[in-house]
């Protein structure tokens, strides 16, 4: 374990595994019932990516694109879409012509329209539905001509979100709501996605790859019974500094999700979820199909591109570079970077997180996210980079969270990079807590009692205002008897 490493060590060190060195080599490329292709797998297989052949549906189980919208009158909605986008090919085109262009053909006639013309996307996609397991898979190129629509506000039916709308359960895709938000951070946004849209378009910067989006559904006679886990723990190393996009090259990286994914990344949010959506804006996409995660779903995805270098967070979050992305693709021509999305619970009370059933709730979402294919041996499977998950916006226990991400990712096997944002003592203190439990031989399942032994105890506590209550890593290391002080 690189538990002695100091906090902020050299990478270089590190035993934890990462993609491409332990890599197993895939299966060829093909579709089945359970993973929806949208390139000719033939063709893929010399070499070549086009889009797939296929009749369009119009229906609940796929997404609707503009071109499709079912024809019944002589008024072409994609004709008034390209013409008002036409409209801004000359150079100079004004914020306020484009605002024109898309008022246009987003009048409340929607009814009298049709689409006819974007012809990339003849298979149609389906809809990421909640309680299904199901993967996409799509090329770069087809991500771009779908994000661009998103930016000319294009989806039909996808501009009502209240719940009980068609798409209430869904993510926004259009991006009206990023255009009507004047802050510097919407600024700085905007400046990430035109760098995005500018490569993306140029025949030189043109992606070149694949990309597979892929919801994860455990059903719940695969949920773990966590107090009768005998796993020891897996190996665990705290950095103290770096970033989980960066440090975590090549592992598992968790993107810290709202249940919509993406969360506030089309309107004002600007905390790791949205920042990661903004230097690798593929993952907007996923907004497009994925319907609202439930307890024991998440989203993984793999292949995405890096484009932009970012600094800051929130309020001083500002798009600094272009970012040239060289990682290797995989046989699928994925670029290696696998991100999964698991939302945290939101805690309005802080409080409430101490209870069997958050725990619980919250060891199932992590454990989701970090199971890996139960068909590859864990020598393939890299360590998952993760750090304060639910620990901000959504006001989680850095301590609790560390020990629940700890106990999923044994129980997952996989080893654990965790990464503290530049709080070196969170960091010299969690790796206390992981010597003790090492020391202890604790296993998950005796970790699973001692939190709810914890839960007792704060319930108990929290009344009197008087007595400190003490966090739960004190909590611990007095119960199984170690004084974390003589560590
Ligand atoms: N690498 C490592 N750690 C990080 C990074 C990073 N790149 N960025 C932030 N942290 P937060 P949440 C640490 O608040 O509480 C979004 O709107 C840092 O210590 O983004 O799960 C989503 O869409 C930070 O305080 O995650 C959800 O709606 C902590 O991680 C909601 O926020 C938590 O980051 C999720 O909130």
């Amino acid at each position: 374990a690189g538990t002695d490493a100091p906090a902020g060590a050299k990478w270089g060190e590190s035993a934890l595994k990462r993609e491409p060195e332990c890599h197993m080599e895939l299966d060829r490329l093909c579709a089945d019932s359970n993973h929806t292709v949208l390139i000719d797998t033939r063709a893929f297989s010399n070499g070549k990516i086009v889009p797939c052949k296929g009749q369009p549906i119009w229906d609940s189980n796929h997404v609707k694109l503009p071109q499709h919208y079912p024809i019944n009158s002589r008024e072409s909605r994609w004709a008034a879409t390209e013409r008002a986008l036409q409209t801004l090919m000359h150079r100079g085109a004004s914020a306020r012509d484009v605002e024109t262009a898309i008022k246009i053909y987003n009048q409340a006639h929607s009814k009298d329209w049709h689409f006819d013309g974007l012809r990339i996307f003849a298979e149609p996609i389906p809809l990421l539905r909640q309680h299904c397991s199901h993967a996409i898979t799509m090329s770069q190129v087809q991500i771009s001509c779908l994000l661009a629509n998103a930016f000319f506000c294009t989806f039909p039916h996808r501009n009502a979100t209240h719940p009980g709308s068609e798409y209430g359960n869904f993510p926004t895709i259009n991006f009206s709501r990023l255009f009507s938000e004047r802050s510097p951070r919407t600024f700085q946004k905007l400046r990430a996605l035109f760098h995005y849209f500018d490569t993306v378009t140029e025949e030189a910067t043109k992606p070149t790859g694949l990309v597979t989006f892929e919801r994860i559904c455990l059903p719940q006679n695969q949920w773990p019974d966590w107090n009768k886990r005998m796993e020891q723990l897996t190996n665990l190393e705290v950095y103290g500094n770096g970033f989980i996009e960066r440090e975590g090259k090549g592992m598992l990286q968790v993107d810290f999700a709202a249940s919509m994914v993406g969360g506030g990344v089309l309107g004002r949010g600007l905390v790791q979820e949205e920042i990661r959506f903004m230097q690798c804006p593929e993952l907007i996409v996923s907004r497009l199909f994925t319907e609202k995660l439930a307890d024991n779903e998440c989203l993984r995805i793999t292949g995405v591109q890096t484009y932009s270098n970012t600094r800051g967070y929130s309020d001083t979050f500002a798009w600094e570079s272009p970012h040239k992305d060289n990682t290797q693709r995989d046989e699928w021509k994925r670029i290696y970077c696998q991100i999964v999305a698991i939302d945290a619970t939101n805690f309005q009370d802080p409080r409430q997180q101490y209870t069997e059933r958050s725990i619980q709730r919250e060891l199932l979402k992590a454990y989701v996210g970090f199971r890996g294919d139960p068909n590859i041996p864990s020598a393939y499977t890299a360590a998952i980079a993760t750090g304060n998950w639910g620990c901000g916006a959504f006001k989680g226990d850095p301590m609790l969270k560390a020990l629940i991400q700890m106990m999923a990712a044994s129980v997952a096997q996989r080893d654990l990079a965790y990464f503290t944002f530049n709080n070196m003592k969170q960091a010299e203190e969690l790796k206390r807590m992981f010597m003790i439990l090492k020391s202890q031989k604790i296993t998950v399942g005796k970790l699973y009692n001692l939190l709810q032994d914890y839960c007792d105890y704060s319930s108990r506590h929290h009344h009197h205002h008087q007595q400190r209550v003490k966090n739960v890593f004190e909590f611990i290391s007095e119960k199984i008897g170690v004084c974390p002080s003589h560590l």
